[in-house]
């Protein structure tokens, strides 16, 4: 049994040490960590401090090894706020406890529902007192960016708002895309205004993947961001970040329903061809329930849910089919890691005439392949760099390769730009994986 003094030493120490953490370790990879217990030995020389934290696998490992080294700071501060004879040696481990983690996630997420929350009924104001705003989303389009892009611009274009949606480099505009409402409202990126008053960054994790608009974006006053990557940066002044949606378009109609505009077919269709891109076609992890809830309220209001299937995906070039046959091809196995992976090459594209632009979904193909888990494909882009595509199946999670790699992107789909030729990407891929494996 622990004595009294025992119990009341170890509940001081909990509680400082809950302070020292909350008030003085401000490493950002720390995150969210907390005391669950602190057990010291009677002769005061070592205090067993068990901490919870949550996140990732990954970000537990990395929180855990910050805070080991942060054990003599930690304990001198213990020193300072509980007074003991002798300030014990920290011991730190990482408290497990299921319930413990289960509880505080549950914690967490309310707190981050009410937040978002009012962030949407910031952004709503703001969109309804402002009367030029500008819009954007990220570089190398894909059907999410377009799609949010072009919804909001009509909606607030609708609503009598001056609206100046821009794509950072309008020549990437992938074709697939070309069918979509309100493509006419698009301007310039090099006519889009300095020092707005309101900028809406979409669908982009870190202020970077605005390229060449990144300095207008950073220019205005209210930068909001809006974006379901799990990785975003917050770098907006208002931050409206909601990993858990299957899309930025899923966000941009709670948008709209928080601020009473009507949802007229064509902002539907843009909304839809968003939602069924981020989820191929609702067979991706990020595809819930609400995902088939929300699919079913854009075709009630009229999305051409038809023609989007024809324009994005039954639409292929003979150009791009005949690339798309020299990347399976090509398809390649490391057994052992289950990796499967392909490349294209500029030569590729000048051979085929397909364009890159038109690769986006290429990856999917080589995905549906038995028994790989992970799949890659190399792109060469036109400066020599390699653009990495991963995607991954049965939860192993791609995102932090990604990231350990310069890059982002979601839990299974993540990407990087390498700066070395294909074969060497494709080797040095093939070695972080087998690190990560042991
Ligand atoms: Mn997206």
């Amino acid at each position: 049994m622990i004595p009294d003094r025992m119990k009341r030493v170890n509940e001081a120490c909990k509680e400082a040490l809950g302070e020292i953490l909350q008030e003085k370790i401000k490493d950002p990879r720390v995150g969210f960590v907390t005391v669950t217990g602190v057990e010291v030995t009677p002769d005061l020389h070592q205090a067993k401090v068990w901490l919870s934290v949550l996140g990732s696998d990954e970000e537990v490992e990395t929180a855990m090894r910050v805070l080991e080294k942060a054990k003599g700071f930690m304990r001198k501060e213990l020193g300072m706020r509980v007074r003991m004879r002798y300030t014990p040696e920290l011991k730190i481990i990482l408290d497990h406890g299921p319930e413990i983690s289960e509880r505080l996630q549950g914690i967490l997420h309310e707190l981050e529902e009410e937040w978002q929350l009012k962030e949407l009924e910031r952004i709503v104001s703001a969109l309804k007192e402002t009367a030029i705003i500008g819009i954007a989303s990220h570089i190398n389009p894909d059907g999410d960016s377009v799609g949010s892009l072009l919804a909001l611009a009509m909606v607030l274009d609708g609503a009598g708002r001056r609206v100046r949606p821009c794509i950072p480099e309008p020549w990437k505009f992938p074709p697939q895309y070309g069918f979509l409402p309100g493509r006419e409202m698009l301007i310039d990126p090099g006519d889009l205004e300095e020092g707005l008053e309101l900028f809406v960054a979409l669908d982009c994790s870190n202020p970077e993947r605005l390229g060449p608009l990144q300095a207008k974006a950073e220019s205005a006053r209210t930068l909001i961001n809006i974006d379901h990557h799990e990785d975003n940066k917050l770098y907006g002044t208002v931050n409206l970040v909601e990993a858990a949606a299957s899309s930025t378009s899923e966000i941009v109609l709670a948008i709209i329903k928080e601020g009473g505009w009507s949802l007229e077919p064509e902002v539907a269709t843009c909304l839809y061809t968003g939602v069924v891109t981020d989820t191929g076609r609702f067979q991706h992890r990020n595809t819930s329930p609400r995902t088939f809830a929300l699919a079913g309220e854009l075709a009630s209001a009229g999305a051409d849910i038809f023609q989007v299937v024809k324009e994005v995906y039954d639409n292929q070039s003979l150009q791009y089919t005949r690339l798309l046959g020299r990347a399976l091809q090509r398809l390649d196995v490391v057994e052992d890691h289950s990796l499967g992976y392909s490349y294209i090459t500029q030569q590729d594209l000048d051979e085929t005439g397909a364009t890159l632009p038109e690769t986006e979904d290429l990856i999917d193909h080589l995905r549906a392949v038995k028994d790989i888990r992970v799949v890659a494909l190399f792109k060469e882009l036109e400066d020599g760099r390699v653009r990495v595509s991963l995607r991954s199946r049965d939860g192993y999670e791609v995102g932090p390769i990604a990231r350990a790699m310069g890059g982002g992107g979601h839990a299974l789909a993540a990407g990087y730009t390498s700066d070395k030729d294909i074969t060497r990407s494709i080797e040095v891929l093939i070695e972080k994986l087998r690190d990560r494996r042991g």
